[in-house]
């Protein structure tokens, strides 16, 4: 199978639907009044986690998500339809980073969290429910809001307990097949694991999940060989465990030597790896000649004790097993990082201050979140729409302003491309 374990994406929620005008005409209601609808919410982009996924590969070829829009108003009151929302499933352990900034958005830890990472714009209102004593006939109505849109890069970085670490061919995929319930591909050549494997250590009080990556090399964080690019998997582990193969024909040089080389890598990844709490194993205790090697492994490494065993013949795993309980059920349950909104389009929040500049004799040009926000709002198509859009530049006294600043009445006003003129 393959692995993916990054990818950008472009999301984009629903547009609100647009309300309408309608006139109730009924017989016996001569004067029937407003009846046009409000428009429909566009859909929400929502990501959900999901601890049967594994890779971010169902995502790799999919470069533009988007929700539908809600559905207009329609006359008689009818409320236009709901764009459906598109849940987005990501397996536990993946980031969402907004593309531009950087800036972290939500981590997925959990299975079945959910988060709404593009809201759907609300619809528009109607002419409905603009009525009033003082205008019971409106022609007022209103464009639905756009929907949130982001680009994100999502990075799966595995939520793992444990992370099996070592040279190629160590028998780390053996220990984890020994140790879990997993079935990782085993073979006596190096890098027969060529992505990351969970598997999971059951037990009484809680599940521990062990990660198998694939082997380490000298030059690993030179991007040699393949460990390095998966060690991001092992990054959230708060245990690794050192597997480190006793069998001198797994050597090139003396067993210490690689054993400082994996450390070493470790360092140059991520100093945070190596301040990690580590058990080493020392495997295949069952080949000749592994007691002596163990002796002088022993020897060397006298500030951490070390744990022989067989992931074959299953010698010592009891053991080892333990004392990877032991420290993981010290370990608090990960809880969902605090996560933040894209909020892109907060809807009339928007500062009334404006800019302005003077583009030629007679004409301004301004520049205003809340004048853009409203315009794309206000379809200016009715006599009702364009008094009420007159308000909104009542509101943030763009006349007086622009005059204060050298306009005369009749010069032109600018905004998104749209003229108006100074009173
Ligand atoms: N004699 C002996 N051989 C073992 C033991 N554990 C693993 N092996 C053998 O060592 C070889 C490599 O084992 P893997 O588990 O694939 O090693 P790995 O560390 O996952 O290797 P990569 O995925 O290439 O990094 C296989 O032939 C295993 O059968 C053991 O305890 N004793
Ligand atoms: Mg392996």
């Amino acid at each position: 199978m393959q692995f993916v374990d990054q990818c950008n994406i472009y999301l984009k929620a629903g547009n609100g639907g647009s309300g309408v005008v309608a006139w109730r005409r009924e017989a016996h209601y001569p004067e029937g009044g407003p009846w046009g609808g409000d428009g429909g919410k566009g859909g929400d982009i929502i990501i959900c986690g999901d601890q049967n996924l594994n890779t971010l590969l169902h995502l790799r070829y999919r470069k533009k998500i988007c929700a539908n829009n809600g559905q207009n108003g329609q006359t008689k009151l009818c409320s236009g339809k709901k764009g459906e929302d598109i849940i987005i499933k990501v397996p536990l352990g993946t980031q969402f980073f907004d593309r531009d900034s950087g800036k972290l958005l939500v981590d997925i830890v959990n299975n079945h969290q959910k988060f709404v990472i593009c809201k759907g714009g609300k619809g528009g209102y109607g002419n409905a429910h603009f009525k009033s004593s003082t205008n019971k006939a409106p022609t007022l109505y209103e464009n639905g809001d756009l929907g949130e849109e982001a680009n994100v890069v999502l990075k799966l970085k595995h939520l793992a307990d444990v992370g099996l670490i070592g040279l190629p061919n160590a028998g780390k995929s053996s220990l984890l097949t020994a140790l879990t319930n997993a079935k990782p591909k085993i073979a006596n050549y190096e890098f027969t694991t060529l992505t990351p494997i969970l598997g999971v250590l059951e037990n009484k009080k809680r599940k521990i999940i062990i990660a198998d990556i694939p082997g380490l090399i000298k030059g690993a964080s030179e991007n040699k060989g393949l460990g390095f690019q998966f060690l991001q998997h092992i990054e959230r582990c708060q245990l690794l465990i050192h597997v480190i193969s006793l069998n001198k024909a797994d050597h090139s040089k003396k067993i210490y030597d690689d054993f400082l080389t994996i450390q070493n890598e470790l360092k140059k990844y991520n100093k945070q790896l190596i301040d990690k709490q580590q058990i080493i194993v020392a495997n295949k205790i069952d080949v000749d000649g592994s007691d002596k090697e163990l002796e002088i492994l022993k020897e060397k490494i006298k500030k951490q004790s070390i744990i022989a065993v067989s992931a074959i013949r299953k010698d010592n795993l009891t053991t080892l097993k333990n004392k990877i309980i032991a420290i993981c059920q010290k370990q608090k349950k990960k809880k969902p990082t605090e996560s933040s909104t894209i909020t892109l389009q907060p809807t009339k929040k928007f500062d009334r201050k404006f800019a302005f500049k003077q583009t030629s004799p007679n004409e301004w040009t301004i520049t205003s979140k809340y004048l853009s926000y409203w315009l794309h709002k206000i379809p200016l198509t009715t006599k009702d729409n364009i008094y009420r859009f007159n308000q909104k530049l009542n509101n943030c006294n763009v006349d007086q302003i622009l005059k204060d600043n050298g306009a005369i009445s009749k010069d032109t006003i600018i905004i998104d491309g749209i003229q108006f003129e100074v009173d």
